[in-house]
């Protein structure tokens, strides 16, 4: 898909799916790096979803060069695809590794990224992220849902369920009346771009398999948030690099 058609996509579906948007081979290397790194495992915290279910994960608000999941922020290939998708410079609000394992992995309910976010003082919705498969993600090991076209509703109320803020039921019951809904099945390495407004949500992981995936989280510069004690950092440039650079960096880091 051409970047028109992505843009397109992504103003009337709320998302686009960029399939093989990295190697898999490079998502391989990515995960071993990934959970031998005790950085990340150690300071992964679970929210617990409605039933009690555990959804770990483990955020940075920092870049840190010696760092794969920072190569990946960085790439042309995702924050370039992302300062097209929002019209705008972005800059790097957080990442996250998602990590939903076997049997345990929890749900997350049914919310909007900005439904989190508008709390922060970002005055707009202009505002996505980008969630990069780095286990396969299937309908069984609970793969991403979302409401195609659910981010033109606007904001809706989200309110407190488990340790989880979810948006408002009543309205998730009727957005799904009137928008599709998709089961978004990934390769390792295919990446999904959505909408701050987009309404998604995730099932237990039910299955044998685990599925981590990396979620990077950008906001536009011109949505810089009116508060300065947010969560998530206020607007400083973001250095993107090459994309052939990021791939030596990430080969060098998860292989060596
Ligand atoms: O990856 C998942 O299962 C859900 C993640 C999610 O909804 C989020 O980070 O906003």
């Amino acid at each position: 898909m051409n970047l028109a058609d992505a843009k397109r996509a992504f103003e009337i579906d709320g998302f686009f799916l960029a399939k093989g948007l990295f190697h898999p081979d490079t998502m391989h290397a990515l995960l071993r790096y990934a959970r031998s790194d005790r950085a990340l495992v150690d300071s992964a915290y679970v929210r617990r979803d409605a039933t009690g279910g555990e959804s770990k994960l483990s955020l940075r608000n920092d870049l840190d060069d010696q760092s794969p999941y920072t190569a990946i922020v960085r790439s042309q290939r995702v924050a370039g695809t992302m300062t097209h998708l929002l019209g705008d410079e972005v800059y790097h609000y957080h990442h996250k590794m998602m990590l939903k394992e076997p049997r345990v992995g929890g749900a997350w309910e049914w919310h909007q990224d900005y439904g989190y976010w508008y709390s922060n003082g970002c005055l707009y919705p202009d505002m996505a992220s980008c969630l990069i498969a780095v286990d396969r993600a299937t309908r069984a090991n609970g793969c991403l849902q979302v409401l195609r076209g659910s981010h033109t509703l606007g904001r809706v109320d989200h309110k407190t369920t488990g340790d989880q803020k979810g948006a408002d039921p009543v309205r998730v019951v009727e957005a799904a009346k009137r928008h599709e809904l998709i089961y978004c099945e990934m390769e390792p390495g295919d990446a999904l771009f959505f909408h701050g407004n987009l309404l998604h949500c995730s099932s237990k992981n039910e299955s044998e398999d685990p599925r981590w995936s990396l979620i990077c989280c950008y906001n536009t510069k011109h949505n810089d948030p009116y508060l300065t004690h947010g969560r998530h950092p206020n607007y400083s440039p973001l250095e993107c690099w090459q994309d052939d650079r990021v791939d030596k960096v990430l080969y060098t880091l998860c292989t060596e």
